[in-house]
């Protein structure tokens, strides 16, 4: 049976809502016509309430697909909501779908309307002539629960079965920087295949001896810079046990590096310029870059004195340009605390220093959201949006 592994659509995602949309279609069209299953660990959509709007887009996405000829069917669900449905696309709810237990979620709110199933905490069986896949979801839950939540679920392997876990969590061997996960022996033994949503690039590990996939978003969110590789799925072939990436169409994303060090902030913005010239690609779509500066200006000029505040706008019909100030070297006196104090900057954006400050105070408490810190600044900042970043946070923090 051929399984394709497609995550993280985030449908609905604010900043780039339209490339949520047509990279989920295009990955699910291509999906869906390749392999026998289509497997979904989490994150569709990008809030747990979407608006119906949004939600008329996943109905939109999932309808036709649902009714489409499958050959594999599915034959049995024990999961936490009924099944409606035998169609081979089987979904968990990721993180960012996550409602309290036995309240409903968008993702079981498509597995009501019979458009997918959702194993989320239980099984599902596929068969497909005589071949049989059986897959386990777990779906998304704060890290310092999913030990023990695996513990109590206590996932089996199904005999007479090819068996898949999947799941949507970060672990200690994908972000060993960060205490308090879950790691890879704390995964259930005895599965063939291991499928994780979560983290938003490609990660081809083993689990138990066993394949480990994660495909990556299908949408860029988080503008690391991990992220600049391309898009797409896995498509799983359980005949050989080989598997291979499938690309999708994708809005380019290329961070590019300007060093500050020893230079006037004039020349700085010269050398921002032309790097930002150099990646917008001839003739193809607007492209996302962004700019990470390091280094520490001449002596004599502070960080401030670097405004990056209008390229964004300079460059709107050609790229989306995000500034990134956050590497610099600080040069920041106590005689600028005062002057700051004194409110004497003279035509030197505050903005642009609160930012840096903002930056720096996220990175200490490991800030690790979806929504980008200068982002986030200008939600922040705006009193119309203020409510929908703080909100946004809430549940991000306190799924
Ligand atoms: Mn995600």
């Amino acid at each position: 049976m051929k399984l394709a592994i497609l995550s993280d659509f985030h449908l609905g995602y604010d900043r780039f809502r339209e490339d949520a949309y047509s990279q989920a279609e295009e990955a699910l069209i291509s999906a869906a016509s390749c392999a026998d299953a289509l497997l979904l660990p989490g994150d569709l959509f990008d809030i747990r309430a979407p608006k119906p709007e949004v939600l008329a887009e996943a109905i939109n996405l999932f309808r036709n697909l649902s009714r489409m000829d499958w050959k594999t069917r599915t034959v049995r669900v024990e999961a936490e909501g009924k099944s409606y449905t035998t169609v081979p696309l089987i979904a968990i709810a990721g993180t960012h779908e996550r409602r309290a237990q036995r309240s409903e979620n968008p993702v079981n709110l498509l597995a009501l309307a019979g458009m997918l199933i959702d194993v989320s905490d239980g099984f599902a069986v596929l068969e497909k002539g005589n071949e049989r896949v059986a897959v386990y979801g777990i779906g998304g839950v704060s890290e310092e629960q999913f030990a023990d939540t695996i513990r109590r679920l206590n996932p089996r392997p199904m005999p007479g079965c090819f068996n898949v876990f999947m799941f949507h969590q970060s672990t200690k061997e994908l972000l060993p920087f960060d205490s308090g996960l879950a790691c890879f022996d704390d995964l259930p033994k005895g599965f063939d295949l291991y499928v994780d949503g979560h983290i938003h690039n490609r990660v081809e590990k083993k689990v138990h001896g066993k394949p480990f996939l994660i495909p990556g978003s299908t949408v860029l969110t988080q503008l690391k810079n991990s992220e600049q590789e391309e898009k797409g799925f896995y498509v799983y072939d359980t005949a050989d046990n080989s598997y291979a990436f499938h690309k999708i169409t994708s809005r380019r994303f290329v961070v590019v590096k300007v060093d500050a060090a020893g230079k006037e902030p004039m020349a700085v913005s010269k050398d921002i310029r032309e790097a930002i010239e150099r990646a917008i690609p001839a003739g193809s779509g607007k492209p996302i870059i962004k700019v990470e500066i390091t280094g520490k200006l001449k002596p004599g000029f502070k960080n401030l004195d670097l405004d990056t505040s209008a390229f964004s706008k300079t460059y709107k019909d050609r790229a989306i340009v995000e500034v990134a100030k956050a590497g610099m070297e600080s040069v920041e006196t106590n005689s600028d605390v005062d002057a700051l104090r004194k409110g004497s900057f003279d035509n030197v954006s505050v903005k642009d220093y609160g930012l840096g400050i903002f930056v720096e105070k996220l990175k200490q408490n490991k800030y690790d959201l979806d929504i980008s810190p200068s982002e986030l600044f200008e939600m922040l900042s705006s009193e119309t949006s203020k409510d929908k970043a703080t909100k946004k946070v809430l549940e991000a923090l306190f799924p």
